[in-house]
């Protein structure tokens, strides 16, 4: 019994003696192990192999979102930092003021009675700025479309500082100065990004309604990442 037991430990010792030589011998795989691929759990592999991009590219393990999207798959749209206004489009609006009377009646504006019709951005109207003013549509008919082209001059940029903040525009009548200018109606209100529109991340076509006075406009917004 003695004797069986002493050659356990000597194959034992043998055996862990060949181990040891083994483990000293064994290049380390991460020895050159050089960029691109990097020493992960004891493997040199490059790790861009590790994940799946599908059509995308990968760097450094992280694929290669394109503008306006993120997230380690980018499949996650990139709330952008601002979004531009390029186009404004009147479908629509109220004929006569609130009380029905016609806008120029009786005014000497040296139009004619229908309203000489240009938009005025909330902010715009807050900072005292009067951008498209000189651009109004001189006795406009709510049966044509008026485009208020905004990409040339004068574009309405809107900082993205709050994805929930809502913004919107009002229409004015353009009279003999700006103090006689007369508001149309309630502000149509957007939101300037929203998840999920069908042109992100490239632009967009919001269409805006204020049922209370049957007005109706088209905004065309572009997003800046
Ligand atoms: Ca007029
Ligand atoms: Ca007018």
């Amino acid at each position: 019994m003695k004797k069986l037991s002493v050659t356990t430990v000597i194959m034992c010792f043998l055996t862990f003696s060949a181990c040891s030589k083994d483990a000293e011998e064994t290049p380390d795989p991460c020895a050159a192990c050089t960029f691109p691929k990097e020493c992960i759990d004891g493997r040199c592999v490059d790790p861009c192999d590790l994940v799946n991009c599908g059509d995308l590219d990968c760097k450094n393990g992280d694929c290669v979102c394109p503008t306006g999207f993120e997230g380690s798959n980018c499949n996650q749209e990139k709330i952008p930092e601002q979004v531009i206004v390029t186009e404004i489009r009147i479908l629509d609006f109220a004929m006569t003021r609130t009380d029905g009377s016609e806008w120029d009646a009786g005014q000497s504006d040296g139009t004619g009675p229908k309203p000489d019709i240009y938009p005025l951005p909330e902010s715009d109207l807050a900072e005292g700025n009067n951008p498209y003013r000189g651009s109004a549509k001189i006795d406009a008919g709510s049966d044509s479309v008026y485009v208020f082209d905004l990409r040339n001059s004068q574009v309405w940029t809107i900082d993205i500082t709050d994805p929930e903040e809502i913004t919107g525009f009002g229409l004015w009548d353009r009279d003999n100065s700006e103090e006689e200018d007369e508001y149309f109606f309630n502000p149509m209100g957007f939101l300037p990004y929203e998840p999920g529109r069908p042109g992100f991340p490239n632009s967009d076509t919001l269409l805006l309604e204020n049922t209370e006075r049957g007005s109706k406009a088209e905004v065309i917004v572009q997003y800046v990442f």
